[in-house]
This record gives structure tokens, sequence and C-alpha cells, in this order.
């Protein structure tokens, strides 16, 4: 091991918009060590991931925001490098919420194994964990596609997004992708199937989708809010479904905007929106990592994690993900 410390981000400002390095500060301090019933672990992979942007914010949250001064929250990939307890042995792999730090001693109960032979190691925080749990109970619980159905996703090549349109697809949907790029938009019709991209910062969206679904949209997996909303708003099937998975395009504002817009559209159609939360299906988690896996297994699903090497990297990558600079799960390798 090349540190004796370790180290941990901590939030040392409150972002004012756009989050800035001068927001993150590095607090080294000793390794700890597990007491009866610890686990020492040691990060291999941090996840990063656009829901820490509110925590930095204080305000009305299912969690509790950060504090100035506490390190960064966030899901890590950890090798069991002690153990006190009966649960984990030496070399096992974990993951746990320790946050943006390369070293922790936690409660071994708070900690959860990661079978390496359903994936990567790194999946466990990816395609296997929050984000494709996320997409696969927010597509088959909330949106219910039937086959047929037109399925919009947007932030559609991100981890959410490129999981929610693979699953359309082996339901049968004709899926769009929205997102920021040709070559996003390319990735997600040549490698994952879409049937369809629209890039939102070149062409007209309401158009786009007009045009490619003339009968309209009847499911809408919303990782974004904006006017990327307002297109797919513009262009709802009769008896739509739209999920609120995300809304990104809203996290660095300082005033978020008031109320939901375009609702006229919606009277029309009799379309139900509902907001969820990927923990609301908790119970059900492992039974989706287990059909995920398979999935991967036999070719049906694919993934993309980009991968950022360096602890020192977070607060510069994390700013990336809110302005699309990643492509793929946003991951931070710290060691093997
Ligand atoms: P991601 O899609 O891998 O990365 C975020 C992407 O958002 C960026 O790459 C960018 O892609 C897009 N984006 C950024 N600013 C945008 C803007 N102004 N307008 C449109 N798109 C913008 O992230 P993820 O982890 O999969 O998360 C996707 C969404 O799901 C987020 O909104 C997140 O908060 C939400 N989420 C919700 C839950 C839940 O339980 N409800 C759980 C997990 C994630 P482009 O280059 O395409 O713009
Ligand atoms: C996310 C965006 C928002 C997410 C959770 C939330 C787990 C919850 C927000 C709130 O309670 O205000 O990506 O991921």
């Amino acid at each position: 091991m090349s540190e004796a410390v370790n180290r941990a981000w901590t939030m040392a400002s409150r972002p004012d918009g756009e989050p800035i390095a001068e927001n993150f500060e590095i607090v080294e301090s000793p390794i700890p060590t597990p007491k009866h019933g610890e686990v020492l672990i040691r990060t291999q992979y941090m996840s990063l991931d656009p829901y820490m942007r509110g925590r930095m914010r204080s305000g009305p949250s299912y969690a509790t925001p950060l504090q100035l001064g506490e390190v960064m929250t966030g899901e890590v990939v950890a090798r069991v490098e002690q153990s006190e307890s009966h649960l984990y042995k030496v070399g096992d792999t974990v993951r746990a919420n320790i946050g943006w730090q390369e070293w922790a001693a936690v409660g071994a109960h708070t900690v959860r194994p990661v079978n390496s032979d359903l994936g990567p190691i790194s999946t466990a925080v990816g395609i296997l964990g929050m984000p494709g749990m996320t997409a696969y109970f927010g597509l088959l619980e909330v949106l219910k596609p039937r086959a047929g159905d037109t399925l919009v996703v947007s932030a559609a090549s991100g981890a959410v997004g490129a999981v929610v349109g693979q699953i359309g697809k082996l339901n049968g949907c004709f899926v769009i992708g929205v997102a920021g790029s040709d070559e996003k938009c390319a990735y997600t019709i040549d490698e994952l199937g879409f049937n369809a991209g629209i890039n939102y910062k070149t062409q007209d969206v309401s158009a786009e989708l007009a045009r490619l679904s003339p009968t309209g949209v009847d499911c809408y997996f919303d990782n974004v809010g904006g006017p990327v909303s307002d297109a797919v708003f513009e262009n709802l099937a009769l008896k739509s479904r739209v999920a609120i998975c995300g809304q990104i395009s809203q996290y660095n504002a300082s005033t978020p905007p008031q109320g939901p817009r375009n609702m006229a559209a919606l009277i029309r159609t009799r379309t139900t929106i509902e907001g969820f939360l990927v923990y609301d299906f908790e119970l059900q988690h492992e039974i989706a990592r287990t059909r995920i896996a398979n999935w991967i297994k036999d070719g049906s699903l694919k993934y993309k994690e980009d991968v950022v090497e360096g602890f020192e990297k977070a607060p510069e990558a994390f700013i990336g993900l809110l302005n699309g600079q990643n492509f793929g799960k946003l991951l931070v390798k710290l060691s093997d």
C-alpha cells in the first residue's frame, strides 16, 4: 500500500450554480483501525452519480444534506483489508456507502457483498448496482411498457438511460434515445440497438419525435427535464405514461423553476406522470440484479463505463458529469 494516510474528499463550500474545484477539499486522517464487528476496507472504484449534486444543497430531500466539511456522499466498491467480523474475510469485495474516500472502518453489517461471478466488480455500482436497478424498476414497474409502444428515454447513453432503452427493446418497444452528441446517439443505435436517436443540442426534438413516431410517445423515461421534456410533452400519445427519474438539467440551478410546464398538453392525452426513487423497490433488487446479469451473459444487454483514473480527479469528473462530459457510467478508479 503506497499511502500511509487515508484521504477523503469533503465539501468545503456549497456550490452556487455549477460546482467548482474550490467546493471540494481533500482531508487526510490516519487509516482507521477496525473494532470488533467492523471491517477495514480500501476503495477500488468510487461511483460518481448526479444525485450527489442534490446532497450538496441544503433543502428538502429524502436524504439529509451534506454539512460543510463532511465527506462527499457516495457508494464505492472496496476490498476487505482486515476483518474483525465473521461476515467477511480479507480479500472479499464489498460495496459500501463510505463516500469519496480511500479507506474506512465500518460495521460489517453496513456493507454488501459483491458477487464477482455476476460481472466485473465495477458493475456493482453501475449496471448491476443503483443505476441498473433504477432503469429496471423505473421502466418495468413505473412505465410498464407494452410491445409496440414508443419509448423515449433522455440522457440515453448514460448509466441509467442506456439500460432503459435496451430493456425497452427486449420488451418489444420502439425506442428513441435523446442525447447530447451525435456520437452518443450513434452508440445507442449501433451498439445498443435503439431504433433512433435525437441530438438535443443540434436537432429540433419536438419535430424529430413527430417524424419518428407520428402516433405519439407512449412511454417517456425522463432523466433530464427542461427543454427536452417540453418537446416530449408536445408529442405524448393517448394514455401515455411519464416516469420522472431525474431532472439533471435543473440540478445546477440556484433557484429551481417553480412547477411543471405545458401541463395542458396532458389533458387531451390523459397522461399519467409518476416520480419514483430506486429505493422504493429495494426488496426486489436481488431479483433484478440476477436478471440483468443473465441478460449481460447472453448478450442481450451491453454497458459502457467511463473510468477516470486517480482519486484526485473526482471533483473534475463530477463537474463533467453534470454537463455531459461522461460517456457511460462514471467511475473513479483508485486501485485494482
Ligand atoms: P448519466 O446519464 O450517466 O450522466 C448524466 C448525463 O445527463 C450527462 O452525461 C448528460 O448527457 C446529461 N445531461 C447533463 N446536463 C443535461 C442537460 N442540461 N440537458 C439534458 N441532458 C443533460 O447519469 P445517470 O447516473 O444515468 O443518471 C441519469 C438521471 O437519472 C439523472 O437525472 C439522475 O439524477 C437520475 N437518477 C434517478 C434515480 C432515482 O432513484 N430516481 C436513481 C439514479 C439516477 P448528454 O451528453 O446526453 O446531455
Ligand atoms: C437522483 C436524483 C434525485 C437520485 C435521487 C434523487 C438516487 C432524490 C431527490 C430527492 O429526494 O429530493 O439521481 O438518485
